[in-house]
């Protein structure tokens, strides 16, 4: 029996189009379902096939999400051992990209987006200079990040650089936003590029550090430990990240409880202080 296909997009992702088919299988009176995943912008082939006894139809939109099905459904017992999943995936062209080590900027320029006061203006201690500085000075930017785009895939290593422009909110250093990694396990590497920051660090059970960077500094961020940058310096402070595609971003955790430290900026140094309202 010649399979029926059917063809359509995926929410979401512009571009992209999942074609399955499917067919009984007279050998194995199965339930066989190909999916296949055509990354079209980024060249990415994938080729997921499965054996199911019974009924239902598996339908994926990643690998990634085929993986997990499938041992959701090895895992109830709705497979057979005639289960075999493949995945073929032909990476994307190798490329070099140019960094500008006082700018951060990309050649040939890639992604970039912008935090002004007014994205992150409830996370300075001071709030009220924040909104004194939104209606007098306008919404000033406190930093750009540069970055690559990639699918958002398991071996996949997205990097960035992000500027941080010098300055202060009610004596509170520019800083960015802070994130843990949504899967918590996924570390990161931070490298100074120019200027002058500081690495402030922590973990949800109480652990807090904080590390100085300037160009050449390499520096770690362990799997479990949340990470915002500030500049401290009166130039630009831009570093480049490296990290693992999957790790995903949670700003909220930290947007609802703030860090555990404040950089500020005392004659011209910083001091590091505890934020009283933490938590
Ligand atoms: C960095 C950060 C970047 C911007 O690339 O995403 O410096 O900071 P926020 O994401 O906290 O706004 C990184 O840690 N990526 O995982
Ligand atoms: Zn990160």
């Amino acid at each position: 029996m010649s399979p029926e296909t059917t063809s359509r997009s995926v929410s979401g992702r512009p571009g992209w189009r999942v074609d399955t088919a499917t067919s009984w299988s007279p050998l194995h009176g199965s339930l066989f379902c190909a999916t296949y995943l055509d990354l079209l912008p980024c060249s990415l082939f994938y080729q997921t096939t499965l054996l199911l006894q019974g009924e239902g139809l598996l339908f994926c939109v990643s690998a990634t999400d085929f993986i997990a099905a499938a041992e959701r459904l090895w895992l109830n017992g709705n497979v057979s051992s005639t289960f075999g999943a493949s995945i073929i995936m032909t990476l994307i062209q190798p490329f070099v990209t140019e960094v500008n080590f006082e700018s951060g900027a990309f050649t040939p320029r890639r992604g970039v987006y912008q935090r002004r006061l007014s994205d992150m203006a409830g996370m300075y201690a001071d709030r009220d200079e924040a909104a004194r500085i939104l209606a007098g000075e306008g919404d000033r930017l406190i930093y750009e990040v540069h970055t690559v785009e990639l699918p958002v895939e398991e071996g996949q290593i997205p990097h960035c650089t992000t500027r941080i422009l010098p300055g202060t909110i009610g004596g509170e250093c520019h800083m960015t936003k802070g994130h843990y990694h949504a899967r918590r396990e996924q570390g990161e590497v931070y490298f100074g590029l120019s200027g002058r920051g500081m690495l402030l660090l922590q973990t949800a059970d109480g652990n807090a550090s904080e590390l100085e960077m300037v160009a050449g500094s390499a520096a770690y961020v362990p799997p479990f430990w949340a990470h915002r940058t500030v500049n401290i310096g009166a130039e630009d402070f831009v570093f480049f990240s490296i990290w693992e595609a999957r790790a995903g971003h949670d700003y909220g955790t930290i947007e609802r409880d703030g860090f555990r430290k404040l950089v500020m900026l005392r004659d011209g140094e910083p001091a590091v202080v505890d934020n009283p309202k933490y938590g």
